[in-house]
């Protein structure tokens, strides 16, 4: 399901659950038509929005997790595609976007800390920091959270980032994709692209208004 990826030197991917909006945040990322959906499991294989003269690529990748009309074994076999995906090709991918759902994220990491699995989303966090891919909290579906600071706080708790979250722009962002409202994401992938030399990359993402 990984094999039509473009030969691209420098990479940034979408990763997380499905339905909580990667697809919505690819099309603003790009400005490009992208499919998104109200069912999870829009999106089964990469997409891959490429720019040839830059070297780059954005990479929309499934997502993982219960999808309706999807078998477990299906499931696993697309979670395991992602885990390799991510280790061949972590020399050139420079930022994860682990794409969260805000008003569900830390519920389901408490769920199964409970039961004892380890939540998928922290496995994988853990994942990019070892192949040294830098991760980014994209928390998305803002607009149906009350508690704004303290879910922040709580979700970037759980991955490791001590409250308050502010401190941690450029690994927590809090996004409302379906309104167009991904600025933080913006303004951590410019500084993550800067630190990692990539400066001039900035110009194929939108101007983050602030
Ligand atoms: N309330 C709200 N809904 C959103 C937001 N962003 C996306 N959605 C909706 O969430 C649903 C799923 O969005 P997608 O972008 O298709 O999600 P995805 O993560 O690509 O899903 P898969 O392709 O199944 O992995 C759609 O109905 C979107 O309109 C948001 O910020 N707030
Ligand atoms: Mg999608």
């Amino acid at each position: 399901m990984f094999e039509d990826r473009p030969d691209r030197g420098v990479e940034i991917v979408l990763l997380g659950r499905s339905n909580v909006g990667k697809s919505t945040i690819m099309r603003n990322l790009t400005g490009r038509d992208v499919a998104t959906g109200r069912r999870p499991g829009v999106t089964t294989k990469p997409t891959y929005h490429d720019w040839h003269e830059g070297d780059f690529l954005l990479t929309d990748l499934p997502g993982y997790g219960f999808m309706k009309g999807t078998s477990q074994e299906r499931q696993d076999t697309i979670r395991t595609g992602i885990v390799r995906y991510l280790e061949v090709h972590a020399s050139s991918i420079v930022a994860g976007v682990l794409v969260l759902d805000g008003n569900a994220a830390a519920e389901i990491i408490e769920r199964h800390l409970a039961r004892g699995d380890p939540p998928y989303a922290l496995e994988l966090h853990e994942l990019l920091l070892e192949l040294q891919i830098t991760p980014v909290l994209a928390v998305n579906k803002m607009d149906k959270v009350d508690t704004r600071d303290e879910t922040l706080d709580t979700i970037g708790e759980h991955f490791g980032y001590p409250s308050p979250w502010q401190q941690w722009s450029d690994r927590i962002a809090p996004t409302v994709a379906k309104a167009g409202r991904i600025d933080p994401l913006l303004v951590a992938l410019y500084s993550i692209l800067e630190e990692a030399g990539h400066g001039s990359l900035r110009g194929y993402l939108p101007n983050p208004h602030q």
